[in-house]
C-alpha cells in the first residue's frame, strides 16, 4: 500500500468531510464504516468511486496497512480494533487535528456538558456584531473542515466535544472553554474523571482559559500557564464575570462593573445568564468590546431544541428542549423554567439512558413538576428513580405524552419536552425528536 495512507474510520458529517479534505491536498486514503450502510455512502461513492471503501465490520487486515488512522468521534478509541493500532504505535487523529494542522487564524474552543451550542453560537454572533469575519461548527454540526476552504475568515469559533477532544492534539487556541462538567457519556468512559480529563484537554496551548468558578471540574489550575479568567452566578470577583445586585436591580457584571440588567435578557431563566456571563468571559478574553457583546445578548433568541417556547395555548407554555440529551441539562431546563413560570411543569422524559444515574433529577422534580410523561427505553429505570414522589405516566409515542401533557396541564403549567436522554430509541436524532415533537403540539386543536 502508498506510503503516508490515511484510514479514515466513520462515513458519517466527519468521515466525509475528512474525505474531501484530504482528496484535495491529494493524500492517499481509504475509508471504513463497521455499519452496512452509513449515512452518506451514496454521496461518498458519487464523489469518490475509485477510493477503497470497506464496509459493515472494522478490517483488521486493512488497518494494518496503513499509517495514519483518522477517527471519527462516534467511535471510541477502546474499540478493539484501534486500540490494537494504538498499541502498534500508529497514530489516530481526529478531523479537529487536520483542522488544528492547516488553520492560520484565532481559534475560540468550547465546550461542556451542556450549553456549549448556545454559547459557541452566541460567541460567534459576539465576534461578527463587533464586525469580525466569523465562522462557527465543530460538534455544533458543520465539521471543521468544511469551514477551512474560505480565505475571507478571520476567527473560527467551535464547539468540541471530548469524544473530539481526545483525537486532538496540535489545536492552540486563542481562548478556550470547559462551561460545565455532569456526568454524560457514561457509557464510552470508565470514570466522571476520565470525561472530565477529555474535556480540559481543551486548555492545553491556549492562550486564554476561561473557566467557571461555581465548577471545579472545570479548573485546569496552573499547569498550562495562560491568562485566566472565570464566571460564576455569584457576586464576581478580581478577572471575574459574574451577578451584582444594584438599587434592587440585579446586572450582568465585570468586576464591580455593572453591564446589563438581567431582566433585558430576552431568555428566561438562569441558566440563559450563566450562558451570557461565560459568553461575555470568553469574548473579553479574545478582546471584543462590551457593546457588541452586550446587544448580542438582548437580540439572541436562542437555539432550536434549546428550551424553545413552541406555543402557548389555552394559558399552558409548551417548551421544546429535546437537546437535554442528559442529566445535567434536563436539570438546568427544569430548574431554569421551574424557577420562574407561574404553575408547575409537567415534564416529558426518557429514550436512551446512556448507562446515566438518574438521581440527581429527583430533588428538583419533586420541587417542580406535577407530572411526569415517560417515552422509550429508559422509561422504567426512571420511572424506578423517581418512585411516587410525583405522578408518573407512560407513553408509547411522543403524541400519546403529548396527549397525556395536555389532559394534565392547567394554566400557568409549563409542558416541558426535556428527555436527559438520547433519543435514537425512537428518532433519527435530537432534532427529529424535536421536530415531531412540535409539529404534534402545533396540531393541538
Ligand atoms: N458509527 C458506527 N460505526 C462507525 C462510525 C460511526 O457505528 O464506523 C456510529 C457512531 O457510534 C455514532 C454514529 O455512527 O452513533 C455517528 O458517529 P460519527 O462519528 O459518524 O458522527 P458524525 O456524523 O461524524 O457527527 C459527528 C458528531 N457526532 C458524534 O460525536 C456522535 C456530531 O455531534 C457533530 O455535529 C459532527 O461530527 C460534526 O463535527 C453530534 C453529537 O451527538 C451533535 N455529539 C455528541 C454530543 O453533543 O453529546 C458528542
Amino acid at each position: 500500500m502508498t506510503k503516508g495512507m490515511y484510514a479514515i474510520v466513520g462515513l458519517g458529517a466527519t468521515g466525509l468531510s475528512c474525505a474531501r479534505f484530504l482528496a484535495q491536498k491529494k493524500m492517499p486514503f481509504i475509508v471504513m464504516d463497521t455499519r452496512v450502510s452509513p449515512p452518506n455512502l451514496d454521496e461518498f461513492k458519487k464523489l469518490f468511486p475509485e477510493i477503497p471503501l470497506s464496509l459493515g465490520k472494522m478490517d483488521d487486515d486493512l488497518l494494518d496497512k496503513v499509517d495514519t488512522i483518522i477517527l471519527s468521534p462516534g467511535v471510541s478509541l477502546q474499540q478493539p480494533s484501534i486500540a490494537r493500532q494504538l498499541m502498534r504505535g500508529i497514530p489516530v487523529i481526529g478531523d479537529i487535528e487536520l483542522f488544528a494542522l492547516g488553520v492560520k487564524v484565532p481559534v475560540i474552543a468550547i465546550t461542556g456538558t451542556n450549553a456549549k451550542s448556545t454559547v459557541t453560537t452566541l460567541v460567534g454572533e459576539m465576534a461578527y456584531e463587533a464586525g469580525i469575519n466569523v465562522q462557527t461548527g465543530g460538534n455544533l454540526g458543520t465539521p471543521v473542515l468544511n469551514l477551512l476552504d474560505n480565505p475571507e475568515t478571520e476567527l473560527f469559533v467551535l464547539e468540541l466535544s471530548s469524544f473530539q477532544l481526545e483525537t486532538t492534539f496540535s489545536l492552540a487556541p486563542a481562548v478556550a472553554t470547559v462551561l460545565n462538567v455532569t456526568p454524560d457519556h457514561m457509557d464510552r468512559y470508565a470514570t466522571l474523571a476520565d470525561y472530565c480529563a477529555a474535556k480540559q484537554h481543551i486548555y492545553s496551548n491556549c492562550q486564554v482559559a476561561v473557566y467557571n468558578r461555581d465548577d471545579a471540574l472545570t479548573d485546569c489550575g496552573d499547569q498550562y500557564h495562560s491568562k485566566k479568567l472565570s464566571f460564576t452566578m455569584d457576586e464576581p470577583g478580581e478577572n471575574e464575570f459574574g451577578l451584582l445586585k444594584k438599587n434592587g436591580e440585579l446586572y450582568l457584571a465585570f468586576e464591580d462593573q455593572c453591564l446589563l440588567p438581567t431582566q433585558e435578557l430576552p431568555i428566561l431563566g438562569r441558566h440563559y445568564q450563566a450562558n451570557a456571563l461565560a459568553s461575555l468571559a470568553i469574548g473579553y478574553g479574545y478582546g471584543l468590546t462590551f457593546e457588541p457583546m452586550l446587544n448580542t445578548l438582548i437580540r439572541f433568541k436562542g437555539l432550536p431544541h434549546r428550551c424553545q417556547l413552541v406555543r402557548e395555548r389555552n394559558g399552558v407554555l409548551w417548551y421544546n428542549d429535546s437537546k437535554g440529551t442528559n442529566v445535567g441539562a434536563a436539570l438546568a431546563a427544569i430548574e431554569g423554567l421551574g424557577d420562574v413560570i407561574q404553575g408547575r411543569l409537567i415534564l416529558i422524559a426518557g429514550g436512551v439512558g446512556k448507562n446515566a444515574d438518574f438521581s440527581p433529577l429527583v430533588m428538583p422534580i419533586e420541587k417542580y413538576v406535577k407530572t411526569v410523561v415517560l417515552i422509550g427505553e429508559a422509561a422504567l429505570v426512571l420511572a424506578a428513580v423517581i418512585g411516587d414522589r410525583v405522578e408518573v405516566i407512560f407513553a408509547k409515542t411522543m403524541e400519546e405524552a403529548v396527549g397525556v401533557a395536555d389532559g394534565i396541564a392547567e394554566p400557568g403549567d409549563s409542558v416541558l419536552l426535556s428527555p436527559a436522554c438520547a433519543s435514537l430509541d425512537m428518532f433519527n436524532n435530537f432534532e427529529h425528536r424535536g421536530q415531531v415533537f412540535t409539529q404534534i403540539v402545533q396540531e393541538l386543536l
